[in-house]
């Protein structure tokens, strides 16, 4: 195990196959500033490449995940400082739901704005009973710009999307479960040890399959179905030629347990 300071507010740990990325900024309840945001968007450039690691959990620090994006940063800033990083968030973001790996996001307290957006991108979102989850950017006189009013809709369903985004209200860790929009809750203590041990399940499976299965999904149903089934078809098919096909098909009937190689 192995742990680096990507940028003095993000700790990256490294164990195996499992990358555990924690925004530690507690005394700003994980609000991104420019910076962050930058050696997180460089820290995803290069994982996007790595072929060692295969899941990611995402987490914070304290009473906060992230609250969003830094709001000192927005006082007083011009317009091109603010499309700016806005630009960049959402470069970042859209990399990070297209990773090869697999993404768990541990939201262990406020999950607000660009902090829930960020939860968005990720495969999986598991929720401390104390996490408050939002897009409040409407009390600010803006929406969402990290892709809130999109993939939040896709998740709960537009009307529900509209009476978070449009209130601005924080929903709770259960209301988050009951919508869609998160997978489990769990007690604090609990939610590191269930998000690791998720992704030590995840990365046990045959890592073409694994990684084909969430492309499979997340590029899928944006398609027409007929189109979504056509896709299916040959992402099996082309499964079907891995010899990590052959090793599974080979142990099952050897009784076994299969070894893969990944190829
Ligand atoms: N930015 C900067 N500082 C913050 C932020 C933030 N988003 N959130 C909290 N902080 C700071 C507070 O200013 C405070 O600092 P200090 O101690 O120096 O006064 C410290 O964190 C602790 O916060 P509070 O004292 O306010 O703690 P409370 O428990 O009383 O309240 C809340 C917690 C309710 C979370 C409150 O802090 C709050 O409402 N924060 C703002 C949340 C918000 O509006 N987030 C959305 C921001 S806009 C956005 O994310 C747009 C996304 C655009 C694209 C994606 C980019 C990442």
């Amino acid at each position: 195990m192995s742990e680096t300071r990507l940028h003095p507010n993000l700790v990256l740990t490294r164990k195996g196959a499992i990358h555990e990325l924690r925004v530690d900024r507690e005394e700003a309840l994980g609000a991104l500033n420019f910076e962050i945001m930058e050696a997180l968007g460089a820290y995803i450039t290069e994982l996007s490449a790595d072929t060692e690691c295969r899941a990611l959990i995402l987490t914070g620090t304290g009473k906060g995940f992230v609250a969003g994006a830094d709001i000192t940063g927005y006082h007083g800033a011009s317009q091109a400082v603010f499309d700016a990083f806005q630009r960049r968030s959402r470069q970042t973001f859209d990399a990070i739901a297209v990773l090869p790996q697999i993404t768990i996001c541990a939201v262990n307290g406020y999950a607000l704005g660009g902090g829930f957006e960020l939860a968005l991108c990720c495969d999986f979102i598991l929720v401390a009973e104390c996490a408050k989850l939002g897009l409040p950017e409407i009390k600010l006189g803006l929406l969402p710009g990290g892709g809130g009013t999109q993939r939040l809709p896709k998740l709960v369903g537009r009307m529900r999307a509209k009476e978070i985004l449009l209130s601005g209200r924080f929903i709770t860790a259960s209301e988050a479960v009951d919508y869609g929009a998160a997978l489990e809750v769990l007690e604090a203590d609990a939610l590191l040890p269930r998000a690791r041990d998720m992704a030590e399940m995840l990365v046990a499976q045959a890592p073409v399959a694994l990684s084909e299965g969430k492309r499979v999904i997340d590029d899928g149903v944006e398609m027409p179905l007929s189109a979504g089934l056509t896709f299916e078809q040959r992402v099996l098919g082309a499964l079907y030629a891995t010899d990590d096909a052959k090793e599974g098909i080979d142990a099952f009937v050897g009784k076994r347990d299969p070894v893969w190689s990944g190829t």
